[in-house]
C-alpha cells in the first residue's frame, strides 16, 4: 500500500506535456487540448499521477508559448476555456492532477500591459517592466540574454551528448536589453527582445500575477511550475556588470538574489490558502544542488525545485554517485524534496544524449528508483529520440526543436495526427508509435508501466530513505526503506556483465530488460542493466 500522509506531490510521477507536440484533433497540426484530453486513457494505463502541461496561453509563439500575452485565456491554436476544463475534469476523474505552466519572470511584448509600458515615460504601467536611460549604443549594463542559435551540446568520442554549459562558456553577443527608438529607454528581456522582463519589485506586478494564479486556482489546477522563477527579483543596478542571464553561461552564480525568496513565500502563502494541497514546482536554473535547495526556503518558499544538475550529468557510475550524494547532503531531512527529471522541452532527450536505448531503459529504473518526484516527458515512455531538425524547418530561436518533435501514437500514416505536424517526426516513427510498442510486452512503455506501478505499491519507493552501498565499478546499488518495506536497486551503467554479492536473497521486481521478472536474483547484472529488488515474500 501507498504510504499516506505525505502530501501528493512527493509522492507523485508528474509527466510533462507540451501541448504543441502531443496531440492534434483540429487538422491544423498543431496539438491541442482536446488531443490530451482524448489520450488521458494512456496516462491513466501509464499510471501517471499528474500532468504538467507547458504554456497553452495566448501568445505571439516568439519562444512558443513561454512569451505570454493573457495569462488568463487558452490561445485559440490550443483550444478554448471550455476545453481546459473538460481536460481539467477528465484528468481529475482518473484521479490525475493537473499541473500548468506560469511565467513570471516576462510576458510576451505583445502583452496588454507591455504595449502599455512602452507606450509613453509616463504610461501608468511603465514601472511594471524594467526601464533604463542610458544612449542606444551603449546597454544599461553588461548582461546578456539568453538563446544564441548555438547549441549548448556536443557529441562526445563514446557517442554521448556532453553539456557545453557546464565546460566551455558559450560566447553570447546579445544584449539582455533592448533599445526603444520611441520613447528613448532601454528595456530588459533575459530572454528574447519580444520576452520583456516584468519588474517584480513593483507591487502592483506582484497584486497582478498573484491574480492570474488565483484565476487557474479558482478553476481547480492543482499546481504550477514556475518558469525562470530563480530570476524574479533580479536588480539591475546592483551586481557585476558583466552578469550574464544565469541561464546559459556558467556565470549563473550572480543570478541569485534575495528578494527572489521574498516573492516565492508570498506565492507560497497564496497558494497554501487554498484547499487541497496546491503545488508551485520552480524551474529553479542554478546548476548547483546546494543553491537550488535554497529555494524551498525554511518550508516556506517553493514546494519543489527542479534540480537540474542530474540532466547535464554524463551516464556514468561515478557521475551519479556524485549526484546522488549531491541531493542527499543538500536536500536531506531537513531540506527540500528532492526531484528527478532526465528530459524535458529545453535538452536533448536523454535516449539521445545517451546514445542506446539499453541505457534508457536502465535511466528509468534509475529515475524512479531515486528519492523524490520524479518528472517525465511526453515520449520518454517511448524510447524516443530528438528529430533530426534539417534547417529549412527549424523554428526555435534556442536550438530546442529535435526534443519537440510530435509524439507518434498511430503505426501508419500521419501516426495518429489530424495533418502533418508542426516538426518533423522523431526517428523510427513507426516503430516507436504507442500503438506499435503495446503489442510487445517488453516495450520500453511496459516497461514504465511496471516501473510507476512498482513505485505506486512501495512506501520505500515512494518516500523511503535512500542508502548507497558498496559496488563494484560501473555500478550503482542503493536501498530504499520506509518501515518493513525495503527495496533494492541496482544499475549498470557498463556495457559488459557484472557479477555482485547483494548478501541475502532477493527477487528481480523490474528489470529494465524484463528479464526474470518475478524470479530470484541470480548474482549478475547484465550488460546495462538495471534492477528494483524486493524481498522473497
Ligand atoms: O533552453 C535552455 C537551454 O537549451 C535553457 O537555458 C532555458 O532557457 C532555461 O531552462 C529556461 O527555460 C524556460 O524559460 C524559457 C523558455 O524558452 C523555456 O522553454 C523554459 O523552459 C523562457 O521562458
Amino acid at each position: 500500500m501507498p504510504a499516506m500522509g505525505a502530501p501528493w506531490w512527493q509522492t507523485a510521477v508528474i509527466y510533462q506535456i507540451y501541448p504543441r507536440s502531443f496531440a492534434d484533433t483540429t487538422g491544423d497540426g498543431i496539438g491541442d487540448l482536446e488531443g490530451i484530453r482524448r489520450r488521458l486513457d494512456h496516462l491513466a494505463w501509464l499510471g501517471v499521477d499528474a500532468i504538467w502541461l507547458s504554456p497553452f496561453f495566448p501568445s505571439p509563439m516568439a519562444d512558443f508559448g513561454y512569451d505570454v500575452a493573457d495569462h488568463c485565456d487558452v490561445d485559440p491554436v490550443f483550444g478554448t476555456l471550455g476545453d481546459f476544463d473538460r481536460l481539467l475534469a477528465d484528468a481529475h476523474e482518473r484521479d490525475i492532477k493537473v499541473v500548468i505552466d506560469w511565467v513570471p519572470n516576462h510576458t510576451s511584448d505583445q502583452h496588454p500591459w507591455f504595449v502599455e509600458s512602452r507606450s509613453a515615460r509616463d504610461a501608468p504601467k511603465r514601472g511594471w517592466y524594467v526601464w533604463r536611460d542610458g544612449t542606444p549604443d551603449t546597454p544599461p549594463n553588461g548582461w546578456r540574454a539568453a538563446f544564441t542559435g548555438e547549441s549548448t551540446w556536443v557529441r562526445d568520442d563514446d557517442g554521448q551528448l556532453r553539456p557545453r554549459l557546464l565546460d566551455d562558456p558559450v560566447g553570447i553577443e546579445a544584449s539582455a536589453w533592448t533599445w526603444d527608438d520611441a520613447t528613448e529607454q532601454w528595456y530588459l528581456h533575459l530572454f528574447l527582445p519580444e520576452q520583456p522582463d516584468l519588474e517584480w519589485r513593483n507591487p502592483e506586478v506582484v497584486a497582478a500575477m498573484h491574480d492570474t494564479l488565483r484565476f487557474w486556482l479558482d478553476r481547480g489546477v492543482d499546481g504550477f511550475r514556475a518558469d525562470v522563477v530563480h530570476a524574479i527579483g533580479k536588480d539591475p543596478d546592483a551586481g557585476p556588470d558583466a552578469a550574464a542571464s544565469g541561464l546559459t553561461s556558467p556565470e549563473s552564480d550572480t543570478s541569485e538574489w534575495e528578494q527572489t525568496h521574498e516573492i516565492l513565500r508570498g506565492l507560497r502563502t497564496l497558494l497554501d490558502s487554498y484547499d487541497g494541497d496546491r503545488m508551485m514546482v520552480g524551474e529553479v536554473f542554478l546548476l548547483d544542488t546546494a543553491k537550488v535547495a535554497r529555494y524551498y526556503g525554511d518550508g516556506d518558499e517553493l514546494h519543489l525545485c527542479f534540480n537540474f544538475p542530474p540532466l547535464f550529468t554524463r551516464w556514468a557510475a561515478p557521475r551519479w554517485r556524485g549526484r546522488i550524494l549531491d541531493v542527499e547532503e543538500h536536500m536531506g531531512s531537513v531540506g527540500g524534496w528532492p526531484t528527478w527529471v532526465l528530459s524535458n522541452h529545453d535538452n536533448p532527450r536523454h535516449r539521445s544524449r545517451y546514445g542506446t536505448e539499453a541505457r534508457a531503459r536502465a535511466a528509468a529504473v534509475l529515475l524512479l528508483g531515486l528519492r523524490g518526484t520524479t518528472f517525465l516527458y511526453a515520449g520518454e515512455e517511448l524510447g524516443l529520440e530528438d528529430a533530426e531538425v534539417p534547417p529549412d524547418r527549424v523554428v526555435d530561436p534556442g536550438g530546442r526543436d529535435g526534443c519537440r518533435a510530435p509524439i507518434p501514437w498511430d503505426r501508419d500514416g500521419l501516426h495518429g495526427w489530424a495533418a502533418e505536424p508542426w516538426l518533423p517526426w522523431p526517428p523510427d516513427a513507426a516503430d516507436h508509435s504507442l500503438e506499435a510498442l503495446l503489442a510487445d510486452a517488453a516495450s520500453m512503455p511496459h516497461l514504465y508501466r511496471r516501473l510507476l506501478a512498482a513505485r505506486r505499491s512501495s512506501p520505500a519507493l515512494q518516500l523511503g530513505s535512500i542508502e548507497l552501498v558498496d559496488a563494484p565499478d560501473g555500478v550503482l546499488a542503493w536501498h530504499r526503506r520506509h518501515g518493513d518495506d525495503e527495496r533494492l536497486v541496482v544499475v549498470s551503467f557498463t556495457a559488459a556483465p557484472v557479477d555482485l554479492d547483494l548478501g541475502g536473497a532477493w527477487v528481480i521486481e523490474v528489470a529494465s530488460d524484463g528479464a526474470g521478472e518475478g524470479g530470484r536474483w541470480a548474482g549478475t547484472l547484465a550488460p546495462d542493466q538495471a534492477v528494483v529488488l524486493h524481498h522473497p515474500e
